[in-house]
């Protein structure tokens, strides 16, 4: 899917292909951070190079995968991401207690988990990727697409994720990756079997 911009939130990952091709050698083209100010506003910079050869190609799909299907799930969970009335970040209305497990899914079995905000919170979980369903009303978001390791959730809003564990069992994470906000312990435990 073509971009001129990406929205990121923090621990976001995307693959992207960037074609250069339309700019004269010599043209200096910078990556911007249209959210930083002074020094994390600009993040890079290309200086384009003289006009090569290139017969490689950009496929129409940069990836083929097999959606998961929300009909599906075996099991449906909804977290919310808040602040509680000392100012605490808290999951489901829990600060981190490393002996409390929030969910306890089960290896192979798809689940659908609904998150839900006040604020901004890129939620990030681990083990296994997941994919975005649906964003509030609509469906996926226009940067939602592939597989994702975080998810941002912005103020107000609710994201819809599948995702199935298969990897491991035992205990895992997942937390928002606001550092002041992970830091401030918004974090809970999931432990699969
Ligand atoms: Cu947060």
């Amino acid at each position: 899917m073509p971009h001129e911009r990406l929205d990121l939130s923090p621990a976001e990952r995307f693959d992207v292909v960037v074609d250069f091709g339309r700019y004269r050698p010599g043209t200096r083209v910078e990556l911007v951070n249209l959210r930083g100010s002074a020094s994390t506003r600009r993040v890079m910079q290309f200086v384009v190079g003289d006009r090569t050869h290139d017969d490689s190609r950009i496929p129409g799909r940069l990836s083929m995968i097999e959606p998961l299907d929300p009909a599906k799930a075996m099991v449906r969970r909804r977290f919310q991401f808040r602040q509680g009335a000392g100012g605490e970040w808290l999951i489901n209305g829990h600060e981190f207690d490393p002996t409390y497990a929030a969910a306890t899914p089960r290896l192979g079995q798809l689940e659908t988990w609904q998150l839900v905000s006040d604020f901004a919170h890129p939620v990030h979980v681990h083990l296994n990727p997941f994919q975005v369903v649906r964003r509030n009303t609509g469906g996926p978001g226009e940067f939602d697409h592939g597989w994702k390791d975080t998810v941002s959730l912005r103020p107000a809003e609710m994201v819809q994720i599948a995702v199935r564990f298969t990897d491991y069992a035992g205990r895992y994470v997942f937390h928002c990756h606001n550092l002041e906000h992970e830091d401030m312990a918004m974090m809970a435990n999931f432990v699969t079997d």
